[in-house]
């Protein structure tokens, strides 16, 4: 393998943060009654078997795509917040395997997150930020959104359940990261977006992760949402979440070696896991 293989200095950089579930044995929830609502598996079975995975953006630049053959191919897939496949089968396909979950998605009742069926069956990431410098004590009483109660419903209502919580340090680990990556440009001072923490979450457990729109496409069409009409560039590039910092540190791990064309022709990110940090 050539230098330029072993060595991504964005993808080490995204591997080092650390991004991670909470686990029972955690402290303060290894003393704490709510701990032992953390399901006791790991985060995905037969991780030896994993070969490929895809991450698809909830992008208004995927309607038309027809990717959601290629999608479906890959041995994980995830998704954010209540980006649904039903109706959209053509451009993002049909294979759930996790979402990652803001803590607005788990506690508006619009989402109706302890019983719609598209958080059913699948494996559940939620993530809400808490204060940069704050402990995990802290985290519990003063989450931006209360995800704790709805969490606890959904647990209690689906022991089988494999429901985490984003460990919000790590969350913020991240963020360092990309401050870092943006060396002496300012990033916005606010957690990155599900689809940033969503990859960092993934990298560990997979050789090779295919990104799909979120570094935009040829298809750039100014829709927020695959899903809905809503015209808003600010979802692609950025307003609370440092957004753009984030896709400009994507696509510097990207390693598809055909000149560009599965970036900006298809919306392919690819980004293989270092072998070694
Ligand atoms: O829109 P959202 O994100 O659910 O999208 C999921 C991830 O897809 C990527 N994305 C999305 C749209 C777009 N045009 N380009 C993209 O690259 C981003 O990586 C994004 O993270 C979130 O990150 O959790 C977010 O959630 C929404 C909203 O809370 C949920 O959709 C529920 O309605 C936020 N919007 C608002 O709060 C109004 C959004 O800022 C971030």
């Amino acid at each position: 393998d050539s230098f330029e293989e072993q060595y991504y200095p964005s993808t080490c950089l995204v591997m080092e943060a650390g991004v991670r579930v909470l686990r029972r044995k955690d402290a303060p929830f290894n003393k704490l009654p709510f701990g032992r609502l953390f399901p006791r598996q790991k985060l995905f079975r037969n991780v030896k078997d994993i070969k490929t995975c895809a991450i698809v953006s909830s992008a208004g630049s995927l309607a038309g795509s027809k990717l959601g053959r290629f999608i479906d191919t890959h041995d994980i897939v995830m998704r954010f917040n209540h980006a649904p496949t039903q109706g959209h089968e053509v451009d993002v396909g049909s294979k759930t395997t996790i979402r990652v979950v803001n803590s607005q998605v788990v506690t508006k009742p619009e989402f109706d997150f302890t019983r719609a069926p598209i958080f059913r069956n699948v494996t559940i990431a939620a993530w809400d930020p808490g204060k940069y410098n704050g402990t995990l004590e802290d985290w519990l009483t003063s989450a931006d959104y209360d995800l704790f109660t709805n969490y606890e419903l959904y647990r209690r209502r689906y022991p089988k359940s494999r429901a985490f919580l984003i460990d919000p340090h790590s969350v913020w680990r991240l963020w360092q990261s990309l401050q870092m990556f943006a060396g002496n440009r300012p990033i916005s001072r606010n957690p990155p977006s599900s689809g940033f923490i969503g990859l960092a979450l993934l990298l560990p457990h997979c050789p090779q992760v295919d990104f799909v729109e979120y570094v935009p496409s040829t298809r750039l069409n100014g829709r927020c949402h695959y899903y809905s009409k809503e015209m808003n560039s600010a979802c692609t590039f950025g307003s609370w979440h440092p957004l753009a910092a984030e896709k400009l540190m994507a696509l510097d791990m990207n390693m598809a070696e055909d000149d560009d064309m599965s970036v900006f022709q298809f919306g392919i990110l690819r980004i293989r896991r270092p072998d070694k940090l």
